[in-house]
Order: C-alpha cells, then structure tokens, then sequence
C-alpha cells in the first residue's frame, strides 16, 4: 500500500482496473491484410515537392570574408590597399590563385567591407565565409544496419514507410533538457545505451538512505517506482527499457540502436509488474510524481477498458502543468470510437493517441483505430530497441506501445526546437503534419502516420531561398541560403527558358550549402529548387 492510495479521490478498490502493456496478442490475418493493403499503397502518389525560386543576396554567419583579387592586378597593388583598410588577411592560399579569407576589424561590418571590397575594382569577388556543417549519420550499429526501419528505410514501394528521422537530425537531433517520463515497467538502470539519457533528479543524494529532497521517497534518483513507493525504477518486465530506447537510447555512441531523440532525460516511473500489469492508483501516482518534478512529457504505453474519474483528473492536473500525455491506441484491432480504451478514448486536448503502421506503412493488423478518438499512426511492428536482460542487450517487439514512444521522441525534439511554445501547438505541428496514408484513411483523425521531419518544419517559419554565384579559379562557387537540412536543385540557364540541372546540395542546420560547378563561357542565369 502506497501512501497514494490513502487520498480520498482514488478509485475505490473495487473499481481499481488493471493496466496492460501493449504488446499485441498472436493474430492470424496478417497475410490477407498485408496483400489488401499493398495493393492500396500502390495506387497512390507521392506528394508533389514545393518548388520555390529566388535569387540575390544572403544571410550572414561569420564575419570572415572570402576575396578572390583579380588575375590581372599586381598582387602587391592588392597587398598596398588591403593594409590602408580595416581588415586583416587570416590567409593566403597561393594555389587557389591567392584567394583569401579576411576578417573585418571591430566596428566594420562584414557586408560593409565586401561592399568596400567589390567597390575597390581589385577584387573578382567577395563574399561572406559561410558556416557548413556535415550531415551526421549516427554510428549505432542497429541503425547502420537497417533494423531500425522506423527511423529510416529505404522504399519499397510508394509510400515512405518510416517517420523520417534522418531528415529530422538534420534541424534537430539533441533534448538534453527535456525531461520525458516514461510511466511503464521501469527502465534499466544501467543499460550501456540508455544510462547516459536518464533523468537525474538534482536534489536526491543518492545511496544515503535519506529523503533529501522531502519528496516523500527515499533515493529517488532516476525516478519512482509506485509498486512499492521506493526510489528503485529498475526493469523487470522488458516493456519499459524497450518503449525508452525508442524515445531515447543514446544516438552516435557506437552501440546498439538510436532514440528519436539521441539525448534526452527518461524519467523511470514504474508501475508495471513483472506480468506488465499494474494497478490505476499506481499510474496516478506516477502521473503525479512526473508533474511535481518537471517531465514534460509523459509516455503510457498501456491502457485497458476500464473508465476512472481519478485517471482522468491526473491527466487533467497534467494538462494545467503543460504535460503531453502520448498514449497507445490498444492491440485489439478493435475501433475506440465504439470500443473505448483508456486512458486513450479521454478527450483531453493535452492527449494524443496512437495507433501502429507496419513495414509497409499500413495500419498493423492488432491495432486499434478509431476516427475520433485515435490521432495518428506510428511504426509499431519488429521494431529494435534496448532490453532490460543485460547492459548490451537490445529485443524486436512489436504493438501500439512501441508507435507511441516514436511519437514522444518526436515531441521532444519539438520541445528542444522550440521550448517556449504552447502544448497545444506542438500537438497541432504532429498532427497536422502527418503523412496521409490509404490504411489510416477514416481510421484514425489525422489519417495518416507521424513524419518527424515535417512536425518540425510545421514550426519552423519558412525562408526564401537566396543563391550568389562567384566566379572562381575552378569554375563558379554558388552558395545557397535557405531552409535548414533540406535538399536543393541547382540549375543554370542562359535563356531563362530552358534549364538544366547542374548540383544537388542539402543545406546545413544553418541553412547554409556551398558547391563549385564547372565555368562555361557566356552568361548563365541559375536558380535553386527545393528537392
Ligand atoms: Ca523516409
Ligand atoms: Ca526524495
Ligand atoms: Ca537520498
Ligand atoms: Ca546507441
């Protein structure tokens, strides 16, 4: 008996309602399933790219400065002027017909002095040195090697069956300071890919047998275990250190797989037992310790069909703090809309709840639906993640529990972009972001299936892209300034009529890409494509 339990508001035992995680029971209509809907995917078309056009001037990132002197000038007639003006070379590379990078002195502007520059007549160009940044495939083996098709997969067919990680990485990949909380069965403590992510509660000394913090738990030190009131959330299920890994495991450290988020805080909230079964006043409890001590998120990949008022009212409570509560649909292959499972059939604006896609981007066979009171779907079958067996242990599991955690990862890389924005806003950037899909047509409110990638771009205000050109020693250096992490076309023309491709780039977290094409005699004009 915890000390919850004795609150007056609770659920009576009688109506007390067990949890159960959400793994999905064995089903046989996988095979009718698949072929049906394959052959719906196949019918559709990929949406059409946004095309956008510009040209002209750019943003500025450093205040170095590229100068490209002209062939036909003394080098020391260049030399001579530069010294009388207020600016230092940094460089000087002889090979690049001495092509340098200059720093304006204080109180100069970098765009002041490239006007100085280019009004000298001595210079070819100068432009601004634009920060470029790689584009950073994580390390993890289980990524490396295609298991983590959730995150990313190459297309088999029409549809983009996994939510789009990569492209996400490449405008956000860290939470470090959001604190998620994972209401589960625990989460190994100690687990190689996990244990660097997990939330440490800063006023609780830990192993001193003391409440240092007067919360009411003793050690309480990476979160709480409700079975038992103590401050031990270790794993003894599997479900919980599964559900983290996909939220969170450590991203580009080497080993096994990578969360959506490659760092974020995993609150351990344990109130599944041993059987994944636990009890509501146990959830409550978690519910509440995960809002006195600052998660913003909280992920329950359970549920059951049984309504209580006091559930209810802890999600409630957690809505006033701001909390998004990210729930699992239920494997039931049964639709909520007449069929309620809760906690995910509440209708709470704080509340999202989620169905499972497969490989082939349809609805999995065990899972629920339902057009009101079902959100979105997420990938939910053989999905790879961390294990509570062993520190270096990972498992394949497959139900709505494991969409769900794709779904928080993405909202904590929203809440890491954008840490100042409303709850309400970011749960209408994942929804109204969401990849139509045939299978979830009708099935699900959004009817469609989360994209990481376009949950955060839905935020992002959208920029003109802008492209200069240069000409340089080995041909024309065009440099593009436009939205962050996205693929450019850039073609060239010399009659604004017809014209051809000559470089792909994608643009750094800055909204920076540079490349060099090959110089062609004649004027050319040239424009830039979103891909
Ligand atoms: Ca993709
Ligand atoms: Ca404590
Ligand atoms: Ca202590
Ligand atoms: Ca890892």
């Amino acid at each position: 008996m915890n000390s919850f339990n004795r609150k007056p508001y609770l659920v009576p035992p009688s109506r007390m309602w067990e949890w159960v995680c959400f793994f999905p029971r064995p089903h046989g209509r996988g095979a009718l399933w698949a072929g049906a809907v394959l052959s719906l995917l196949l019918a559709t078309t990929p949406a059409l790219a946004q095309e956008t056009f510009a040209h002209s001037k750019s943003k500025l990132r450093t205040e170095r400065i590229i100068v490209q002197p002209r062939a036909d000038i003394d080098p020391a007639q260049f030399e001579q002027w530069s010294q009388s003006q207020p600016m230092d070379t940094l460089r000087v590379h002889p090979r690049l017909d001495n092509l340098r990078v200059m720093l304006p002195r204080s109180g100069m502007g970098q765009a002041e002095m490239i006007a100085r520059l280019e009004g000298s007549g001595l210079v070819e160009f100068a432009e601004p040195d634009y920060v470029l940044s790689a584009s950073i495939t994580p390390d993890d083996p289980d990524y490396l090697s295609g298991a983590a098709w959730g995150l990313n997969s190459t297309p088999s067919g029409s549809i983009d069956v996994d939510i789009n990680a990569p492209e996400a990485w490449d405008l956000v990949r860290y939470a470090s300071n959001v604190v998620v909380a994972v209401i589960d069965s625990g989460i190994r403590q100690t687990h190689e890919d996990l244990r660097d992510n997990l939330w440490t509660n800063p006023n609780e000394i830990a192993g001193n047998g003391i409440d240092d913090d007067n919360d009411g738990i003793v050690d309480d030190v990476h979160g709480y275990n409700a079975i038992d009131n103590t401050g031990s959330a270790d794993d003894n299920e599997g479900h919980g250190t599964h559900v983290a890994g996909i939220i969170g495991a450590s991203g580009n450290n080497g080993k096994g797989s990578t969360g959506v988020a490659w760092t974020v805080r995993l609150m351990s909230l344990k109130f599944l037992d041993s059987d994944g079964q636990g009890a509501t006043s146990d959830a409550i409890a978690c519910i509440d310790y995960a809002r006195a001590h600052g998660a913003q998120l909280i992920n329950a990949s359970w549920g059951g069909a049984g309504q209580s008022q006091a559930l209810r009212r802890a999600i409630d409570r957690a809505r006033a703090s701001g909390i998004i509560f990210v729930t699992a649909a239920g494997n039931e292959s049964t639709n909520n809309d007449r069929t309620p499972s809760y906690p995910a059939s509440y209708a709470v604006d704080n509340m999202v709840s989620v169905a499972a896609s497969d490989s082939l981007g349809a609805l999995a066979d065990f899972s629920n639906y339902g057009s009101t009171s079902v959100d979105l779907m997420a990938p939910g079958v053989n999905i790879r993640s961390t294990w509570y067996s062993g520190d270096s242990a990972y498992a394949n599991e497959s139900g709505t529990s494991m969409s769900t955690p794709f779904v928080t990862g993405v909202f904590a890389l929203l809440k890491a972009r954008f840490p100042t924005t409303d709850y309400t806003q970011l749960i209408a950037a994942v929804l109204n972001s969401a990849d139509k899909v045939p299978s979830a047509a009708g099935k699900m409110v959004t009817g469609g299936k989360l994209n990481a990638r376009a949950a955060i771009k839905y935020l992002t205000p959208t920029v003109s892209p802008v492209l200069t050109m240069a000409s340089g020693s080995d041909g024309w250096l065009l440099n593009l300034t436009a939205e962050a992490g996205a693929g450019y076309t850039c073609e060239e023309s010399v009659d604004l009529v017809t014209w051809t491709s000559v470089a792909s780039v994608t643009t750094d977290a800055g909204g920076h890409a540079a490349t060099t094409i090959t110089k062609l005699a004649g004027a050319r004009f040239f424009r830039a494509r979103q891909d």
